[in-house]
């Protein structure tokens, strides 16, 4: 008898195992369920379950086969959003795998809905379980995703939600990292790129419902005007049964403009004309409430409003024009780094920058190097800034085999993918991103150009290769959004026949800095003669994306030498007055806002890039003063 039940429990516990391995079958995140943020609304329904979770580091890999997806024991807790790096004692360096949990009452009125999760953004690679099942996996630090989870929630009591995070640095993924040599940027963490490898659930954490029977999947305005009349036009996708429904577009005076839709499958468009439009523009923003439901009858089945203004974007051979005026995008390259947050959403700062970077009298920047939190882009929107919105490709390599240039562009289309869907609706974003510093053999920041020559595998050079894939994604960005234009962001040295990708120049520049340090009339000479050059040839405006030099907030120098605020200023002046004297410069973006956290590596004191115009707790250096002085006075840089 006793031996027979030991068979039995073997036998058990062998189709246990089975029955574990089975559910462990965990289906990506759909990027099309990004495209609507989550809303409260009679139809819909919207939960935060951020807050304080339950965490636990896992270096050895245990937790899936010891199931802690079934209970986390002896956790500590943690914030969420937030990063776990400089939160959790002694996990600044952790990279590797790590859970969350919490729990979660969902109620017995949301059993006629479907139930989502939404996770803000977790880095870098997430996988989700709701009371013990797999909901779905992600790829990709900065961006949302959500899973559909109506079949795994209990009614009407407790539900436990857990994440497993992990944030190894790879050849493979975007940002790159473990890429082998040393850099002087970072050493530890490994990363290939010059900002801290911030690890865990980034952002907020939503349940939300969407009516079963049938919901509005996608919106998509596509706006624009002539004369004096402008309109909106709703590109709508739906699931379940509709047959059409109806778009009303709302101003601030309390006027409104419908039109009704029917769908073709699963897809309808409607259109309202604006009689004297309001337009959306830099530093004076309108914006529209864009009202879409689906209807049956009398009856409404779901309803979503967002809203958007009305402009246009559009690019000359010098200038960037907005509602047909060229804009001068005066502003900062950002990061979303704060002190003990990390890179977690930390709206009171987010509120601050912008605040600060109003008084500065800046009217743009972009969300280097990774697209930031939903909250920035409404706010962007309400203040009228303008945003360069950018997929988290930095430190893209050609020359380093066939297989991890293949993974990479993979998810460099999936990121763009997920960023367009999410953003499109945006009036504040004016260009797509592909890629921050795409680097060559032989990189150096030594201002050199036309190094990328050596011959790669499949018989194509580096060169071929390099401008395949960004060209390849610049193209995915316009075919996914006509409305607007894409580009990517070069370094110093990039080879010049890069520039024929993207529709507007984006060049980081740090002449005086990395090279002819100090030498600002050398930097001068060089820096315009560069862009008289690929100006010439290449006839696109140019933005620069980035000049600066690390500053010291504190540290004065009569002689202004490097490191002290009087270098600084020195510097930042020399760029903005070479930049005023050619009418093609649409843009320059000083780098840094703030100061941030890197890795340790040796040109980086305290793993701090001090490159802000502000420090990390948004202080201002003399260069702030300087830069609000001149920004404020004219429509100059
Ligand atoms: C760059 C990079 C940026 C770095 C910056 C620097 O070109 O795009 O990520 O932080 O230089 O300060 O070196």
């Amino acid at each position: 008898m006793k031996v027979r039940l030991k068979w039995v429990a073997l036998l058990m516990g062998f189709f246990g195992c089975l029955q574990v391995q089975a559910a462990d079958e965990f289906k990506k995140a759909d990027t099309q369920l990004i495209a609507l943020s989550p809303v409260q609304n009679a139809n819909r329904n919207k939960m935060d379950i951020s807050g304080i979770w339950s965490f636990k580091t896992d270096p050895q890999n245990v937790g899936e086969n010891q199931q802690w997806f079934n209970g986390l024991t002896d956790a500590v807790n943690i914030a969420v959003p937030g990063s776990w790096n400089d939160q959790i004692e002694g996990l600044h360096n952790y990279l590797g795998t790590a859970w969350y949990e919490t729990k979660t009452f969902i109620p017995q009125s949301w059993k006629t809905e479907k139930i989502y999760i939404r996770i803000g953004s977790a880095s870098y690679a997430a996988k989700v379980w709701v009371n013990g099942k797999p909901a779905g996996m992600h790829e990709g630090g900065n961006l949302p995703f959500a899973f559909e989870i109506s079949s795994l929630v209990k009614y009407g009591q407790p539900n436990v939600i857990s994440v497993q995070v992990e944030n190894e640095l790879k050849p493979t993924r975007i940002p790159t990292g473990n890429l082998g040599g040393a850099s002087m940027m970072s050493n530890i963490p490994a990363s290939n790129y010059d900002f801290f490898p911030y690890s865990g659930i980034h952002r907020n954490v939503v349940l939300y419902t969407v009516p079963r029977a049938a919901s509005i999947s996608d919106v998509t305005c596509i706006t624009g005007y002539e004369g004096n009349t402008g309109f909106i036009q709703a590109k709508v996708q739906k699931s379940g049964n509709a047959q059409g429904g109806k778009l009303t577009v709302s101003d601030q005076e309390g006027h409104t403009f419908t039109a009704t839709f029917k769908f073709a499958g699963n897809e309808a468009a409607a259109k309202v004309e604006i009689p004297d439009v309001h337009l959306w523009n830099v530093g004076k923003p309108y914006l529209y409430n864009v009202q879409v439901e689906l209807t049956a009858g009398s009856k409404v089945l779901d309803s979503y409003a967002l809203q958007t203004g009305v402009r246009t974007v559009s690019v000359t051979a010098n200038e960037i024009l907005v509602n047909g005026e060229p804009v001068k995008m005066k502003g900062f390259g950002k990061h979303e780094d704060f002190i003990i947050f990390g890179r977690g959403a930390a709206l009171p700062v987010t509120v601050r920058d912008y605040e600060l970077m109003k008084w500065i009298g800046a009217n743009s920047f972009r969300t280097s190097h990774y697209p930031y939190d939903d909250n920035v882009y409404d706010i962007a929107d309400r203040m009228g800034f303008l945003v360069i919105d950018e997929i988290p490709s930095v430190g893209l390599l050609f020359h380093d085999g066939d297989e991890n240039v293949k993974a990479r562009q993979e998810q460099c289309r999936y990121c763009l993918e997920e960023m367009i869907n999410r953003d499109k609706n945006h009036p504040s974003v004016i260009m797509w991103s592909v890629a921050n510093e795409p680097t060559f053999k032989g990189v150096g920041q030594s201002g050199m150009a036309g190094m990328a020559t050596s011959a790669v595998q499949g018989g194509k050079t580096e060169n071929e290769i390099a401008i395949e894939c960004l060209g390849e994604l610049v193209k995915l960005a316009k075919t996914q959004d006509p409305t607007r234009p894409a580009t990517f962001v070069a370094m110093s040295g990039t080879p010049e026949s890069w520039m024929q990708v993207g529709d507007v120049m984006c060049l980081n520049r740090y002449y005086g800095w990395y090279a002819f340090m100090g030498d600002f009339e050398k930097s001068a000479q060089v820096f315009v003669g560069e862009m008289d050059q690929l100006h010439g040839k290449y006839n696109k405006p140019i933005i620069i994306t980035e000049f600066g030099a690390d500053t010291n907030a504190g540290f004065h120098s009569a002689d202004a030498l490097a490191f002290s605020e009087e270098f600084q200023c020195k510097m930042l002046e020399m760029y903005l007055n070479q930049a005023n004297t050619r009418n093609f410069v649409a843009g320059m973006q000083v780098w840094n806002f703030a100061d941030f956290q890197t890795g340790q590596g040796l040109i980086r004191a305290n793993s701090i890039n001090q490159k802000g115009v502000f420090t990390r707790d948004r202080q201002p250096k003399m260069a702030a003063h300087l830069l609000h002085q001149r920004w404020t006075a004219t429509d100059k840089y």
